[in-house]
């Protein structure tokens, strides 16, 4: 194990130019035979090749068409006296994809052959230059048979097909954009598709496909048009357009990540494909929507122009996500459903990036170091990395981010560059903003980690009419950074008046107001303020849309917080207020006698949130669903888990009865009318629908009236779309109904044969509000259900991660039996899977933040996986940050 640096990159000693590969493909052998066109880098200071290989058996190795000496150390083939200039190397090499439990490299599900290559699964294909700057023009035959293979598919376009004897048959493909190995796929299965031909605006006639096995060809029609919507909006937003006659999809059940961008051969995990209304949930449906989008886009932000090194990973995942953001927010349409996304992204960002970025793996967006490179697939690199993207944009505007992005591309495709080169190129098209005059500055995003902390204090003068903002900055100290420079924070606001007007914002020295909304831009360790003409003693909106991803420490009052809740403009900071009273009273409960006793105002300001005729209700359930646990956690010193638990449910529990009116009110005004659609609209209709039949049988399980727990239970037999069912079952299951446990198996029983729904009924029972340690002790007895398994990544993240990550109150037990199982369940792991078990592992990173007993619980249960003798880089990573 060694760690590799940033600042060590150097080009490669030679550049492969073109590969054809012929695979020979036989679950228990493969035969690999790899023939490429090398050619020496001038500029190197070595002449020796080392190729990259891994798990696999090296058969033959040709230069020019003469057998060469070479060997094989520390998995690499390492080859001297090489021709000068350019030679063929031909390869041949044999691996095992039956045998590839790990999923990187060339493996089996359901007996078709798949690969994952990102981001370095090639050479556990055959021996390569595997890395992101060597980028080669690549010409791919398969040979399989027929009758169990029917479909062969590769990157870019078939050129030639036919039959072979032994009734084998074979598939030539062509990919004529050089691409880094990370982005080579190939698949070899029994599978259906889903084809339409779809004219561009450039007028060129494109064909796309969807891959299923055959039971699944009914649940493709949503990634369909959501990768033609992928393709339109391309066009239209950024001018770019698909580049290839043939654009594939490939859905497979075993699968580490989400999706995979391979050029041309998008290749897909299950629950990023299949939807049906009866199987899969708006959720479900929204997920499809931005991962095809995602991989979609990734085609211009990611594969024209690539990464020069890992370290660049945000190049094009944080750049790419910030797209499918945009994406999803412009296709939702209206003002409100765009907040509505704004506010799920930013949810997520601080549900998973802020913890990291407080804890043992904070690294920056562009990280300096690393044991192993699939541990850097984070939330910090993927959404912290859109953040950046998205703050660029709001420093050059929406257009000015558009004509970077079209320098960037003029510039850079078909190159692999890093992260300077995109903030260089947008900054460079926008030469009078901000951005431009403080890009050095600015880029502290990529190199600084931490979660950047902004204290705001706001005085008013009434004589004088002025408003004074004060905004300071700090950064606390993460590991390896000890001290941190001012970032470049663009801060949008507005202020609002006691009576609800927005108020024109004019600082000092303007001489009109620019507007009620405007962006500061905060670059100084403290800055001041001073706008004129305020009329009244405002409330001031911070930070909307949630323009940084920074944690605002303002001084605003309850009466300010209810203010903003009823008027502000800005639906972002309108929720956000919500949440900041919900978080007010749940952490002084917390903090003191843990005893939350819910007052008037607030259950009057959520009546008037449920109530309101203007507010769509996709927003209303937002504002009325309590900060989370692990948020809750986040927000304290110390963290005792099953305290956090107790007060929160009873919040909720005095929610579902003061509200009592309400929840039933909203239940039958937002019934769907007519059939299914997973429209903004309908689906936030669903969502309140579920949410207040959540409360309303939880009310009824307090005062064990049978009512409501009946109606959940015939709605889930009777319900028409799967949102709809699982939202009734889990109203029962969260509500520790009597009526739970039939419910759970009779939805068992009529959804055995769909996986991913049989994912979706460990992960609620994993995800159940823990009482008395029996979601716990059901999570164990689910670990032997004949239907489980820890080899199938979904199966596996559906029990085991949904209960370590999503269920704090079950996992973190007094008797510290949840560790037990961690410890237990990583080791296991590992031994199959090193990127599903390191993934797992981090559901200790905070672990120095518990209180006790917790904590030496868990120190001890992390300290037992790091002394086990042979774990995966992938994990001890991990295990060892997370002691250090
Ligand atoms: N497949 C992963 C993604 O699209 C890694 N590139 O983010
Ligand atoms: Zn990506």
């Amino acid at each position: 194990a060694t760690v590799i640096r940033r600042e060590d990159y150097a080009a490669p000693a030679y550049w492969i130019r073109s590969v054809e590969l012929t695979f020979d493909l036989d679950p228990v052998k493969t035969l690999v035979t790899n023939r490429m066109q090398v050619e020496r880098n001038p500029h190197a200071t070595t002449q020796t090749l080392r190729l990259d290989g891994e798990d696999l058996n090296l058969l033959r190795v040709l230069v020019n068409g003469e057998s060469v000496s070479f060997r094989v150390e520390n998995q690499q083939l390492v080859l001297e006296n090489l021709p000068a200039e350019s030679f063929t190397l031909e390869l041949r090499n044999t691996c095992s994809p039956e045998k590839n439990t790990q999923l990187s490299g060339l493996y089996t599900s359901s007996g078709g052959f798949f690969t994952q290559c990102e981001a370095q699964g090639f050479r556990r294909i055959t021996y390569f230059l595997d890395r992101p700057d060597v980028m080669a023009v690549y010409t791919v035959t398969l040979k399989a048979d027929r009758a169990k293979y029917p479909v062969l598919l590769s990157n870019g376009n078939l050129v030639e097909q036919g039959p072979l004897d032994n009734g084998k048959h074979y598939a030539k493909w062509h990919d004529p954009f050089p691409k880094p190995s990370y982005l080579f796929a190939l698949v070899a299965a029994k599978l259906v598709c889903r084809e339409q031909k779809i004219r561009a605006a450039s007028g060129r006639e494109h064909l796309l496909q969807v891959y299923v096995r055959a039971g699944d060809l009914d649940k493709t029609e949503h990634a369909m048009h959501s990768l033609i919507a992928s393709v339109a909006w391309d066009e239209r937003r950024f001018g770019l357009s698909l580049d290839l006659d043939r654009f594939m999809i490939v859905a497979v059940s075993d699968f580490n990540m989400g999706a995979m961008e391979n050029k041309g051969l998008n290749i897909f995990n299950t629950k990023y494909v299949l939807a049906n209304p009866a199987t899969a949930t708006d959720v479900d449906h929204a997920g499809i929507e931005s991962v095809v989008g995602h991989e979609y886009f990734h085609n211009w932000t990611g594969n024209r122009v690539t990464c020069r090194d890992w370290f660049q990973l945000s190049l094009k995942e944080g750049l790419t996500v910030f797209r499918d953001q945009e994406f999803s927010q412009d296709l939702a349409g209206t003002p409100s459903a765009r907040a509505v996304k704004r506010i799920d992204d930013v949810r997520t960002l601080r549900q998973h990036q802020f913890p990291e970025d407080a804890g043992p793996m904070a690294h920056p967006v562009r990280p300096d170091s690393y044991l192993a490179i699939d541990n850097f697939y984070t939330a910090t690199v993927y959404d912290k990395g859109a953040e950046v993207v998205r703050m660029m944009q709001t420093l050059v505007g929406r257009d000015g981010f558009a004509r970077g992005m079209t320098l960037y591309f003029e510039r850079h495709d078909g190159q692999a560059v890093t992260c300077d080169d995109f903030a260089q190129a947008i900054a460079d098209a926008n030469p009078g903003s901000a951005l431009a005059h403080k890009l050095e500055q600015f880029k502290r995003w990529y190199s600084q980690a931490g979660t950047p902390r902004v204290a705001a204090r706001g005085l008013y003068n009434a004589e004088m009419r002025t408003y004074t903002l004060e905004l300071s900055q700090h950064c606390p100290p993460t590991p390896g950074q000890s001290e941190k420079q001012p970032f470049v924070i663009p801060v949008a606001l507005g202020l609002v008046g006691r009576n609800a007007q927005p108020l024109p914002l004019q600082l000092v020295g303007e001489n009109a107001p620019a507007g009620t909304e405007r962006v500061l831009v905060l670059s100084e360790a403290a800055q001041r303020f001073e706008f004129t003409g305020i009329e009244v003693e405002p409330v001031p909106s911070l930070l909307r849309g949630f323009s940084a991803p920074v944690i605002l420490e303002d001084t605003l009052s309850d009466a300010d917080l209810l203010t903003l809740l009823a008027h502000d403009a800005d639906p972002f900071n309108r929720w956000e207020a919500g949440q900041r009273l919900a978080l007010n009273r749940l952490l002084a409960a917390i903090k003191g006698d843990g005893v939350l006793q819910l007052d008037g105002a607030y259950v009057d300001a959520m009546r008037a949130v449920i109530r309101h005729p203007a507010l769509d209700a996709a927003f209303k359930e937002l504002v009325l669903t309590l900060p989370g646990e692990s948020y809750i956690a986040e927000q304290l010193e110390e963290v005792d888990p099953q305290r956090i638990h107790a007060v929160r449910e009873s919040m909720r529990l005095q929610l579902a009865h003061a509200l009592h009116a309400e929840w039933e009110w909203a239940y039958e005004v937002h019934q769907d009318q007519g059939g299914y659609s997973p429209d903004p609209v309908s689906t936030g209709r669903r969502a309140l629908v579920s949410l207040s039949l959540a409360y309303l049988c939880l009310a009824a399980a307090e005062k064990q009236v049978p009512l409501w727990p009946g109606k959940a239970y015939q709605r889930f037999k009777d319900a028409g779309n799967m949102t709809d069912r699982l939202g009734a079952l889990s109203a029962l299951v969260g509500a520790h109904s009597e009526l739970a446990a039939p419910a759970l198996e009779r939805f068992h029983a009529m959804f055995r044969d769909e996986a991913l729904v049989v994912d979706k009924w460990f992960a609620l029972q994993a995800t159940a509000p823990e009482k008395g340690g029996r979601v716990f002790a059901r999570v164990k007895t689910l670990m032997s259900h004949p239907d489980f398994s820890l080899r199938n990544p979904n199966r596996a993240r559906s029990l085991v991660t949904a209960l370590c990550f999503s269920n704090p109150a079950a996992f973190h037990r007094t008797d510290a039996a949840g560790y037990v199982f961690w410890a237990e369940r990583v080791l296991e792991l590992d031994a199959i899977n090193p990127q599903l078990a390191a993934r797992l592992a981090r559901a200790m990173d905070r672990w120095k933040q518990l209180a006790e007993p917790y904590r030496s619980a868990a120190r001890e249960a992390i300290a037992r996986v790091a002394a086990k003798g042979e774990l995966s880089d992938d994990v001890r990573e991990i295990v060892t940050r997370a002691l250090a």
